[in-house]
């Protein structure tokens, strides 16, 4: 039969595993991802014409390379290149959440985002602008509650849509700063004429995580000849860049993003009473 390939990525505590096993019940069974001791929870649904395989990804932050679970994340959506990343998210948690949503958007990947704990979201009158962070975010978004049940059935029509093409959404990268735009923009373009560059990673990605000095990005790229060319930028532009921005890219990299998060909060998201103390 048909089959299409999912990945559930979210914090802990998220609702990622409760999801999980509320879209494939009892079709489950747990091992390992390969080569560490992180437990990979597998299983499938029959929905429509269609078997789709779920894998509930370790719950992270964060998609760095710090700790195994980072890893195995970011690596398992870039190796295995899911059909679709389904993103779930702590809709009563929204900012501490979308951090990591802005680090699905820099893999420019197509992500649904399972906006989770809508129960709770409802009971705690929360009032979030959903078309809206849609827009903001380059992805759908689905309430469900876990726990209740509900939502299931949106997300799985969802997955068979995206798969049909009657759902054609595009993903949107992160805009940064024009300046830091430009690094990317050009690290990207150097990556673009390497060779042999034997990688999965999307260069956009690549480009930012070099700028973050993530290991695994530095070793895959350190081994390539293009490496010379990246060094001779990086040597010449990087001084300016700190001199002009007064931070390391690193750390513009991760403010930009809680900005963007802050902006696409203030303009969606109204919590109760927060109108009526704004008036006053
Ligand atoms: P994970 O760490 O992301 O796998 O999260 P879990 O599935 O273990 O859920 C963490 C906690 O949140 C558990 O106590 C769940 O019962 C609860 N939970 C999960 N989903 C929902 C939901 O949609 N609504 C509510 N109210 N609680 C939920
Ligand atoms: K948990
Ligand atoms: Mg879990």
């Amino acid at each position: 039969s048909k089959e299409i390939r999912v990945a559930l990525a979210g914090n802990p505590n998220s609702g990622k595993t409760s999801l999980f096993n509320a879209l494939v019940g009892s079709n489950q069974k747990v091992g390992n991802f390969t080569g560490v001791t992180v437990e990979k929870y597998e299983g499938f649904r029959k929905y429509r014409d269609y078997k789709i395989r779920f894998t509930d990804l370790p719950g992270t932050y964060s998609l760095s390379a710090y700790s195994p679970e980072e890893r195995v994340a970011r690596n398992f959506i870039l190796t295995e290149k899911p059909d679709l990343v389904v993103h779930v998210v702590d809709g009563t948690n929204l900012e501490r959440n979308l951090y990591l949503t802005t680090q699905i958007m820099d893999l420019d990947i197509p992500f649904v985002i399972a906006l989770n704990m809508y129960d709770e979201v409802k009971d705690k009158n929360i009032d979030i602008n959903l078309d809206h962070l849609e827009r903001l975010l380059g992805a759908h978004i689905v309430p469900t509650s876990a726990v209740e049940k509900t939502g299931i059935q949106d997300l799985l029509d969802h997955i068979v849509d995206t798969r049909e093409g009657t759902i054609t959404f595009r993903p949107h990268k992160l805009q940064y700063s024009q300046t830091l735009h430009k690094l990317i923009h050009d690290i990207e373009e150097i990556l673009s004429r390497a060779k042999d560059l034997n990688t999965s990673q999307p260069n956009h990605w690549l480009a930012i995580k070099l700028l973050e000095s993530d290991k695994e990005v530095y070793k895959i790229l350190r081994d390539n000849p293009i490496w010379i060319t990246l060094n001779q930028y990086l040597s010449k532009h990087l001084e300016p860049f700190k001199h002009l921005t007064g931070n390391d890219p690193e750390i513009l990299l991760t403010e930009e993003r809680y900005a963007f998060i802050r902006g696409a909060l203030t303009e969606t998201v109204h919590f109760p009473g927060k109108r009526r103390r704004d008036l006053t």
